[in-house]
């Protein structure tokens, strides 16, 4: 039996309420996923995620391989050991990142060669590659190399792309099976310091924890394209999990929305939904009403970290004069400290007078106004209001015009 499973409920629409299985535990879905790009969410201690209800958790494999490396992060015992973070983690393969931050050298269809954007190296990825980086790193699910272009790319391009992640996604997974049956080899590229312990390779590390490998749907904002990406991705395989990537990326919204529409009809009820590097919280609703399950996205952390507050009457800039007095909590009922200890008038001060806490007590805020509103969404689900919950939290969100 797989070590993954997902079971649904409640459906409303393309909604449902799900359970999402992993070897670290159960996700209940619609979920929201933290990031932490390089094994930390920004400037957060795991226990303050996990005191505010945070489930799985996203790392990188770009980040993590160009540094602390990835076979060193598997000497420290994986990303688990390493963060401390007892939950269950999904690691992205890095092709967004390769093709948002790395100065590209040449995509082939072989892979991508590429300069590190931390200290300009030369770096080879090709889908095996990115497969043996996120099996030493260890999350339970892991997502295949893809290639990405711009929102706006025209059907031709938007075609080759989707067709060679279609490619990459059978190296992936060939890749995949061989490292699983093949077992790990202890690890013999790595030297401790001079006078440093050992890196001694713990015994379990022989026998790691099962890992899942989730495919991507791409194919721009083109809707036979992304039936096509789909049925191909199906037709290639038995996958726990699907992601629906390539959204989010400078396309309109109506075009994302449209595309979700797409998916739905396509796609196995049975299997988790996720939507990749989205969001916002409205983006959240309306993908939970478009049968999304998982959604994760750097926006919480970013936009807390530089003064951007969620509420549910829409983004509040901290900043701004008229809070310097005002001693409300930033959201009445959230659970974060920021709201349940402090009010606007101090957060306010502490942006204002640069303080280090601020930044994180926003930055928490916005992850714990995420997970809040993705369990609100389940149990509106189970309370089989969903349709009319999602309505009035939308029109309430955007009354303001944010
Ligand atoms: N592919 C991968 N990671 C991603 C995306 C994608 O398309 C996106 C698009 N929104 C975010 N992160 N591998
Ligand atoms: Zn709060």
């Amino acid at each position: 039996m797989s070590a993954f499973s997902f079971r649904t409920s409640h459906d409303q629409g393309a909604a449902r309420l799900g359970w999402f299985s992993t070897p670290h535990g159960v996700v209940e879905t619609p979920a929201f996923m933290p990031v932490a790009t390089h094994g930390t969410i920004k400037g957060l201690s795991v226990d303050e995620v996990e005191a505010v209800g945070g489930g799985m958790m996203l790392s990188n494999a770009y980040h993590l391989s160009l540094r602390p490396g990835d076979a060193m992060v598997r000497a420290l015992g994986g990303l688990h050991a390493f963060t401390r973070w007892k939950g269950p983690m999904l690691t992205d393969s890095g092709g967004f990142q390769v093709f948002s931050l790395a100065k590209l050298r040449a995509v082939s269809e072989d892979g991508v060669e590429f300069r590190s954007h931390l200290d300009g190296s030369v770096q080879q990825y090709t889908p095996e590659r990115v497969i043996r980086i996120e099996r030493n790193l260890g999350a339970d699910v892991i997502m295949q190399f893809d290639e990405l272009v711009a929102g706006g790319a025209s059907v031709a391009v938007a075609q080759a792309a989707m067709e060679r992640s279609l490619r990459w996604l059978a190296r992936c997974r060939v890749e995949f099976e061989r490292l699983e049956r093949e077992g790990r080899a202890p690890i013999t590229e790595l030297h401790a310091p001079p006078g440093a312990p050992p890196l001694a390779t713990h015994p379990d590390d022989l026998a790691p924890p099962p890992q899942s490998l989730f495919p991507i749907v791409q194919g721009g904002i083109h809707p036979a394209l992304r039936r096509a990406s789909a049925r191909g991705i199906l037709s290639s395989g038995d996958w726990d999990g699907i992601a629906i990537g390539g959204l989010s990326v400078g396309e309109a919204k109506p075009d994302m929305h449209a595309m979700l529409e797409v998916c739905d009809p396509e796609l196995p009820r049975d299997r988790p939904r996720y939507l990749m590097g989205v969001g916002f919280p409205d983006d959240l609703v309306e993908g939970v009403r478009r049968g999304i399950d998982l959604f994760d996205c750097v926006a919480p952390t970013r936009m807390g970290r530089h003064g951007t507050a969620f509420t549910p009457e829409g983004t509040v800039q901290i900043r701004r004069g008229p809070y310097r007095t005002d001693r409300r909590p930033l959201v009445e009922g959230c659970p974060c400290p920021g709201c349940t200890r402090y009010d606007r008038a101090y957060l306010r001060h502490l942006f204002v007078s640069e303080e280090m806490l601020g930044p994180r007590l926003l930055a928490l805020h916005n992850v714990a106004f995420l997970l809040t509103l993705m369990r609100d969404a389940r149990e509106a689900l189970r309370a089989g209001t969903f349709a009319s919950w999602s309505e009035d939290w939308l029109a309430r969100f955007r009354e303001r015009g944010s």
